[in-house]
């Protein structure tokens, strides 16, 4: 047999983050070195994997979903599986995130050495195509969902090419069944994740959706959704995870969605805006077919820092009332701020605290402004002088759970805000505060209780990181 006639072995490896949401790490690796850090650090990495955010990649979900005669793939989700280096493959795919573009390219050079091509997509090497080129023999740019099939059937005939650019955006109108087959569906919490619309209508500055996926909202139809979650639930009867950007982005179709899903019974959660609050048609739907929790992106308190950001859909004065309308419904908030925004001052410390007293959030998360190199507020920072690292080095811009400042606020010092920070986290998540939570949460109480107790492990890694940086800057080294 010819290798043209062979089948084709494809493998896509999903690269966890290194500290995180992948893992509850220092990033001062220093730090951990004593014993019992390592062997607590170790252990709640084991724990957040398996139970807070070990849900499968929808991205190569979808990849592997495609079936191109002549060639097989496989799936490695690095957070569970060794990376199966004893096989030959004739193509391995890495998607890539801007802030993990190192381990994505070391990852790509090990299989390179070896002989095997490598494709790289995702929001890099959509976004910054140039510097993904040199560790890939073939580009995919832009949302995959029709490029993989010719891509895979390029390969199968020889002729795979170094890029596949995505013309107009996928029509979502069209049905593309998601298969499990690929998955372990026992490593996961959960492996039920559906995505119902994409792009985004808003603008906020921090945000790379609206820049990789664009501005205009994408339906799949209703039909097709209802079929997905039917074929899932006989797989997985466990939480659905509703992975759009805004779940409730557009009302109406948001209104027939859930509707129709109400007989199949599903518990799930999402994120929306807390517009939600102020439709009490949909809150009831929403509750009715089984939301359990939503994340929502409340950021500032501060009109001023809202709008500074592009974020024009968050008048601060109606967050209270449409929080407590959700969780009046039966349904759970993890509130997302971001601290540190252009308008906010040191008052705001404690106007987070409050906010969070009385309006009785469930899971508050407490972020710091993470630059994302590509999203119009890394260029606008960069342009006022106020990034902390070079606006060329991606690799510094690293995820990291608010362990580490990247940026210059704007009303504050960094040795006013980063004390205000570390005060109010050690403030906010303390094991009284996660009891407490979970005692009141409207639904899912023991989620509740292991997300709060999992971030004081987190947030005080954050504090302990920070202050080294803090220590560091002064000294004058980064
Ligand atoms: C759900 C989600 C999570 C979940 C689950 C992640 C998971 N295991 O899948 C959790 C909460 C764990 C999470 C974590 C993080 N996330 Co997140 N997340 C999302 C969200 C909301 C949906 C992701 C998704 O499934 N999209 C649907 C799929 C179909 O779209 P897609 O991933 O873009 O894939 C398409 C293309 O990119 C491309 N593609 C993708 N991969 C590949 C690979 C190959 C080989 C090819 C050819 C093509 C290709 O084809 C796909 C189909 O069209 C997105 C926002 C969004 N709308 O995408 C943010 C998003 C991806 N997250 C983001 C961030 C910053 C993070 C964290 C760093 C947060 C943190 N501070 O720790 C971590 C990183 C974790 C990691 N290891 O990657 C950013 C990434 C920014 C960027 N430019 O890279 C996004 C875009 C949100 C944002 N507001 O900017 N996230
Ligand atoms: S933060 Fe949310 S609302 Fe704002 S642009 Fe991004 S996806 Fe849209």
């Amino acid at each position: 047999m010819s290798s043209m006639e062979k089948n084709k072995s494809v493998l896509l490896v999903f690269v966890q983050a290194s500290s995180g949401v992948d893992g509850a790490a220092s990033l001062d690796a220093e730090a951990s070195k004593g014993l019992f850090s390592l062997l607590k650090d170790r252990a709640l990495s084991g724990v957040i994997k398996r139970a807070q955010f070990a849900i499968p990649p929808l991205s190569l979900m979808i990849l592997a979903s495609v079936d191109v005669p002549g060639v097989t793939q496989e799936f490695c989700d690095l957070r569970f599986d060794r990376l199966p280096l004893d096989r030959h493959w004739d193509l391995v795919g890495i998607g890539v995130q801007t802030g993990a573009a190192r381990p994505a390219f070391e990852l790509a050079a090990r299989f390179r050495q070896r002989g095997t091509k490598v494709v790289l997509g995702g929001p890099y090497a959509t976004i910054f195509p140039e510097r993904c080129r040199e560790h890939a023999d073939a580009l995919v740019i832009g949302e995959a969902d029709d490029i993989w099939e010719k891509l895979l059937e390029d390969l199968r005939d020889g002729h795979l090419k170094a890029e596949y650019r995505q013309g107009a955006f996928p029509d979502l109108s069209l049905e593309r069944p998601v298969s499990k087959s690929m998955l372990d569906i026992g490593s996961y919490f959960t492996t039920n994740v559906v995505q119902t619309t994409r792009g985004c209508p808003f603008s906020c500055d921090f945000c790379s959706v609206h820049v990789m996926n664009g501005h205009r909202l994408r339906h799949r139809p209703v039909d097709t959704v209802v079929r997905e979650v039917e074929r899932f639930l006989e797989q997985d009867r466990r939480i659905f995870f509703f992975l759009d950007d805004t779940v409730n982005a557009d009302e109406a179709y948001a209104q027939e969605l859930f509707s129709r899903l109400i007989p199949l019974k599903i518990r799930w959660v999402g994120q929306s805006t807390t517009a939600l609050g102020e439709n009490p048609r949909l809150l009831e739907t929403f509750a009715r077919s089984g939301c359990g929790a939503l994340l929502v992106g409340i950021e500032s308190l501060a009109d001023a820092s809202n709008q500074a950001h592009h974020k024009f859909h968050n008048p601060a004065a109606r967050q209270a009332r449409c929080i407590r309308a959700i969780r009046d419904a039966g349904i759970c908030v993890y509130g997302s701020f971001i601290y540190g925004l252009d308008g906010d001052t040191a008052a705001m410390a404690g106007t987070i605290e409050e906010f969070i007293e009385e309006t009785e959030i469930d899971v508050p998360g407490i972020n710091l402004l993470r630059p994302i190199p590509g999203t119009p507020v890394f260029d606008r920072l960069a342009d006022e002088g106020r990034l902390l690292h070079g606006r060329d080095d991606h690799e510094a811009f690293r995820f990291s759970w608010a362990q580490e400042m990247l940026y210059l606020p704007k009303q504050m010092s960094l040795e006013e805000f980063v004390p205000s920070y570390t005060g109010l986290t050690s403030r906010v998540f303390t094991i009284g505060n996660a009891v407490r939570r979970a005692l009141r949460a409207p639904t899912l109480p023991s989620a509740v209780l292991m997300f709060n107790s999992l971030y004081v492990h987190m947030y005080g890694l954050s504090r302990r990181d920070l202050r080294k940086q803090m220590a560091g800057l002064r000294k004058g080294v980064n």
